[in-house]
């Protein structure tokens, strides 16, 4: 007998759209006239979504700042079961959500779903930490007295996020936030909007099987920078996350700080990677291959420098350059491709010029190009890049969003430490070595200055459970894991006296 095939929706547009209505995306999003929302596979546009006006994001924010009123009075572990119940629908929509991250990021089918799972993790993880917003209890000098800290809500937490990690960023800060008893308002990037909605959708579901969740606890603004400044500005939104570029960074950072909100910036990396004489060459090459070339190069970790050593670079590069050239580049949704599309022309734009300026420098360039095999033409591909450097010089020096790898040679282990650090990011880095002295060395104080320190991982993919952020111009921020919770709250120090007298502190005398 004939097998049936069930009928696979004719375009992307089709299947993204059908995904919408599953996940309960409610039509009124929908205008003709609105932002068109397009899918980097192939080029075409899905749907047009409204806009939220300067006045619907301050009203939303208003909503966010009452709903912020009412929420922090609930029990944090109370607050960590709405966020379990989040987890629970992102567990029963994680093939849809992760199949529209796909479609509309132009992630890869694992990657996508990846995305989804680092979602779920950081719902566990906050259910968790729902029991467990600790505060010290502190010796005091004076007899009779307490002291001690307690964390409260904070307010309305702002999100800006980016399209690379287009729902997963949400996540890491809004799981925190409402356990935390703050309410969230979320700028997504204006290039994922669908998954925006479609997370939005999810956290209805949620909330509604909570009951109680007051309105205006997840707000959503869609739109582009001028809707990010008007949370920006709000003087009701005393913490603002925003993950972007640097120069976004340098915009966003000094406003915040002008108001005293608290920013938790998660900017640019410029991460590099170590590989050392003594190095296993075969799990570096694999390490290397998906830090450099997974997600098209465009994540925050992608790794975009590497320092062989001269003893082994002539065994590694050219295995590299064959890894390079064979790699499967494509339609994300097809079974086999690890690279699929750059966001944008601008993204394709920006890598040409880097390796045009690389070329410029002395750089022997393999690969790179734009890739146009099949319906590939529509959208905008391109080739991983390796660029061997005669040094570190010119765009190996910044951040370019796109799949390109530098690498250069070294011979002395300090001064490569001096170069690995010798630029303007501080996000990830990595060594490979099984010389424990250089691996201690690496993530030692005067080791690797990057908020993130590998030692034979690549830099890219980390998990939630750790403070996930970076210093210098990746601007300090700290995501996630650990105790990243302490930025979504404010500390209250209290100090009781259960006395009949009054010791002031220090032995100062005030007798009146
Ligand atoms: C980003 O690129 O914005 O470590 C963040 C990683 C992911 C997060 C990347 N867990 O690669």
């Amino acid at each position: 007998a004939l097998k049936s095939v069930p009928a696979a929706p004719a375009t992307v547009a089709e299947e993204a759209r059908a995904i919408l209505s599953r996940l309960g995306v409610p039509d009124q999003v929908f205008a003709p006239a609105g932002r068109p929302a397009t899918s980097p596979i192939t080029g075409e546009t899905i749907v047009h979504i409204r806009e939220t006006t300067p006045e619907e994001a301050k009203a939303a924010i208003g909503r966010a700042d009452a709903a912020f009123k009412a929420w922090r009075k609930l029990p944090a572990p109370k607050r960590g079961e709405f966020v379990r119940l989040i987890g629970e629908e992102l567990r029963a929509a994680k093939d849809d959500l992760g199949r529209l991250v796909t479609l509309e990021a132009g992630k890869v089918t694992s990657e996508g779903l990846g995305e989804v799972q680092e979602m779920i993790d950081i719902c566990d993880f906050a259910v968790g930490l729902s029991r467990q917003l600790y505060g010290l209890t502190i010796a005091t000098e004076r007899a009779d007295h307490r002291m001690m800290e307690t964390w409260h809500p904070l307010g309305v937490c702002g999100v800006i996020s980016a399209f690379n990690f287009p729902v997963a960023v949400w996540s890491w800060n809004a799981a925190l936030a409402f356990v935390c008893g703050d309410s969230v308002v979320w700028k997504p990037s204006e290039k994922t909007l669908l998954t925006a909605l479609a997370t939005q959708a999810i956290v209805e579901r949620a909330a509604k099987r909570f009951g109680g969740v007051p309105e205006g606890l997840s707000e959503v603004l869609l739109g582009g920078r001028e809707i990010g400044e008007i949370l920006v500005e709000d003087h009701r939104v005393p913490v603002l996350s925003a993950t972007g570029s640097t120069a976004m960074g340098r915009q966003v950072g000094p406003k915040l700080a002008a108001r005293f909100a608290r920013a938790i910036l998660e900017l640019g990396g410029n991460n590099a990677a170590i590989v050392a004489p003594s190095a296993d060459l075969d799990l570096a090459l694999r390490g290397i291959a998906f830090a450099a070339m997974g997600t098209a190069g465009q994540r925050c970790t992608t790794l975009r420098r590497l320092f062989v050593h001269d003893s082994v670079y002539d065994q590694l590069v050219p295995r590299l350059k064959k890894v390079y050239s064979g790699v499967k580049i494509g339609d994300p949704r097809a079974e086999g491709v690890l690279v699929g599309p750059l966001i944008d022309k601008s993204a394709f734009d920006g890598m040409e010029r880097a390796l045009d300026e690389a070329r410029a420098a002395g750089g022997i360039v393999h690969g790179g190009g734009r890739y146009t095999d099949g319906a590939c033409a529509e959208g905008y591909y391109a080739r991983p890049a390796l660029v061997e450097m005669p040094e570190q010089t010119g765009p190996v020096l910044r951040e370019t969003f796109a799949p390109i790898l530098y690498v250069m040679r070294y011979t002395d282990f300090d001064q490569v430490l001096e170069q690995h650090n010798a630029v303007g990011a501080g996000l990830s880095s990595s060594i490979f070595t099984l010389d424990m002295r250089e691996a201690e060395s690496f993530i030692s104080v005067a080791g690797s200055d990057c908020g993130i320190a590998n030692v034979n991982i690549g830099p890219s993919g980390a998990e939630i459970g750790g403070a996930f952020g970076g210093e210098k111009e990746t601007g300090g921020g700290r995501e996630a894991g650990s105790d990243s919770w302490k930025a979504y709250m404010r500390r209250a120090t209290n100090t009781i006296n259960y006395g009949k007298t009054l010791p002031l502190a220090q032995g100062v005398k005030f007798d009146v």
